[in-house]
This record gives structure tokens, C-alpha cells and sequence, in this order.
């Protein structure tokens, strides 16, 4: 089975004349290496001092768990050492971070996603995305990494649950450019040998499911059109979707991305009234713009329910913003309820 490194010095030696894939896969080396130290990390769990609280906030106001901190630090020493990484941006930091100043790679990150998860033993992840430095050359600023999801280069996610599973995809343009015909890769973490071995190349994700992710005790706090599609969800085969639907949450997007990559489905955390001046509670630079490209680039759509999430121009690095992803006819039916 071909291993991660393998695969990406393929890359590199085969595509050396795109400036941008040496960059790329040496960053994606370096987030693979520190998901190995994170996983040794959570094996270890309740055994070493690092479950529970950080006893401090982050820039979300969210009580940090003590792995938030640590993989946060991990991740920004590793990838600011990087000489291909000008700067990174964290949901665990308020502002960017500088790295190497001739560096053409901005990368983005929620270091440990679902830490509601961590002190129970149910999965986690790191997502990750990667822009280009838009001035090459100059010291970064936040305003640098204020670009569409449609500029990523390279987005992906490590998840840490039964298997650590690494899965990442370049952009469309990119991919063409190499003249790859990979979409998605997925790969699967050793325990023998410490690698990550290529497990699938193509994913596809189903046009139609019967799997929804939404986490329903927010029910009267959604707008009514997403109440009116859940309703139709609940109605089942008599009602008009004529067909029943399943259930699944993870309180981890990752999870829930992973499970919707492997056998479709649609994950929704939508707009709701709690805090109407919150346009959601994902986050669009290093949560739902990664997610949208692996999505996109596996066949499936993401929408914040009205339009395109990779099309939404950015105007904070922690912006938040209204998540429904996953297989296509399914979000269309969600985009057509509103705007109806
Ligand atoms: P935490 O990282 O604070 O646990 O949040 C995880 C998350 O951002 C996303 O990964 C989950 O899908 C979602 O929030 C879970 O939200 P609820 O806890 O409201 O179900």
C-alpha cells in the first residue's frame, strides 16, 4: 500500500513544475507528523494530566480544554518552522501568526475540533486549509488570509477515533494542473508502522440520502424553513419526502464530514435565533471552507442554506456562518425550502 510520504514525493517529483505542489505536500507532511503526536496525546487521555479544563478562554469566549492548548501549540510551533509557511491563523488564537517571511503558504487551522468530545472519549479532529500569501515576500497580517473559500489550494482533516484517518484534496484547478485525477485521498494511519497508508482515491459521494446529522434540541431556535425541512425529515415515508430518514451527530464536524465522505449524507448546523447577530456556529475559515472543498471535490455541495460557502467573502478570520453539506440533492432541497 502506498504511504503518505510516498505519495506526496510522487507528487513532487512528478509535478515539479508547478511552484505550488512542493509547498503543498511539505505542509500536509508536516500537519500529518503533528497528528501523529496528537494521537499519542488522546491514546494516552485520562492516563496523563490532559484531560479537562485549560482554565482559560479563547478568542470564541469557549472555556479551552487543556488539549485545545496543546495541539494548538503543537500545530503553530510545527508550521511556523516550516520555511514554506509565511503565517497561520487558529480558532484557538485571536490573531495570526507570523511564520517564514519568504514563505508562500497561509494555513489555517481548528487545531482539536470537538472538544466537547475529548473528556468522554468520542472522536476529534484537526481541519486544516491552505491559501496562498496574496503579498509574497511581506510579513503577514490578518487581512491576508480574509480570501474566498474558492481560493484554498489544499484543504483536510485529521480525525482521531478508531482508526486516525488523514483526508485531504488540492483544489480543482490545481488537481487539473498536475493532471491528477484524484479527487479526495484518504488515508489510514498505521499502528505498526507509524504510516499513513493510502486507503481510497476516489471518493464519491451519493447524489441522495437517508442520513441526517442536525442537532435537534435546537429545533425551536431555527428559522422556519429549516423547521419546515426537518418536519418533512420526521414525516418519513408517509410524509413528503416519501421516504424515512436516519439519524446520526457526532458533536465533531469532523466525524460527521467523514461519515458523509464514506457513505453520503447531510450535516446541518444552521443559523438560529439564540444570538441573531451570530450567522451560525461553525466557522468559515477553518471549519466549514476545508470541509466545503473536501465535499465539493467528492461530488457533494455546501451551502450556508442560501448560497455557496466558498463563494461568501470573508471579512473576519473567526467569522461564523451556517453549515448544510453533504449530498447534493439534499442540500438543493434545503437551499429550494428557503428561498421559497
Ligand atoms: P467544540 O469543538 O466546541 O466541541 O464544537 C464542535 C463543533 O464546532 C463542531 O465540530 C460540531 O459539529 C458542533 O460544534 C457541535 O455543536 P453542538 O455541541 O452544539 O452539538
Amino acid at each position: 500500500m502506498t504511504t503518505l510520504t510516498e505519495y506526496l514525493q510522487s507528487l513532487q517529483a512528478q509535478h515539479a513544475q508547478v511552484p505550488s505542489i512542493e509547498p503543498i505536500t511539505d505542509v500536509i507532511d508536516t500537519i500529518a507528523t503533528v497528528g501523529k503526536q496528537i494521537t499519542q496525546l488522546l491514546r494516552k487521555g485520562a492516563l496523563a494530566d490532559i484531560l479537562g479544563e485549560a482554565g482559560a478562554e479563547n478568542v470564541q469566549g469557549e472555556q479551552q480544554k487543556k488539549l485545545d492548548v496543546i495541539a494548538n501549540n503543537l500545530l503553530l510551533e510545527a508550521l511556523t518552522a516550516n520555511r514554506h509557511c509565511s503565517g497561520v491563523a487558529s480558532e484557538e488564537l485571536d490573531h495570526a501568526t507570523a511564520g517564514h517571511q519568504d514563505g508562500s503558504l497561509l494555513v489555517l487551522f481548528d487545531p482539536l475540533d470537538g472538544s466537547s468530545n475529548i473528556d468522554i472519549n468520542m472522536p476529534t479532529g484537526t481541519i486544516f486549509s491552505l491559501l496562498p500569501h496574496p503579498r509574497l515576500g511581506e510579513k503577514i497580517e490578518d487581512g491576508d488570509f480574509l480570501q474566498k473559500g474558492s481560493e484554498q489550494l489544499a484543504a483536510g482533516y485529521l480525525l482521531y477515533a478508531s482508526s486516525v484517518i488523514l483526508t485531504f484534496t488540492l483544489a480543482p484547478d490545481l488537481a487539473q494542473q498536475v493532471g491528477i485525477d484524484d479527487g479526495v485521498l484518504m488515508f489510514s494511519l498505521d499502528p505498526d508502522s507509524g504510516e499513513f497508508l493510502l486507503i481510497n482515491k476516489h471518493i464519491a459521494i451519493d447524489t441522495d440520502t437517508q442520513e441526517y446529522a442536525i442537532n435537534g434540541s435546537n429545533y425551536r431556535h431555527w428559522l422556519p424553513p429549516m423547521q419546515q425541512y426537518i418536519d418533512e425529515l420526521l414525516a418519513g415515508k408517509t410524509g413528503p419526502r416519501g421516504k424515512d430518514f436516519n439519524t446520526r451527530w457526532v458533536a465533531a464536524m469532523v466525524g460527521d464530514v467523514h461519515r458523509i465522505l464514506c457513505r453520503g449524507g447531510i450535516f446541518i448546523y444552521p443559523k438560529d435565533t439564540k444570538d441573531p447577530t451570530k450567522a451560525g456556529k461553525l466557522r468559515l475559515m477553518y471549519e466549514a471552507n476545508p470541509m466545503s472543498l473536501l465535499i465539493e471535490r467528492a461530488g457533494g455541495a455546501s451551502t450556508n442554506a442560501l448560497e455557496r460557502i466558498m463563494d461568501i467573502e470573508p471579512n473576519d478570520i473567526h467569522q461564523r456562518v451556517a453549515v448544510v453539506l453533504g449530498s447534493k440533492n439534499e442540500v438543493a432541497h434545503v437551499q429550494q425550502r428557503h428561498q421559497q
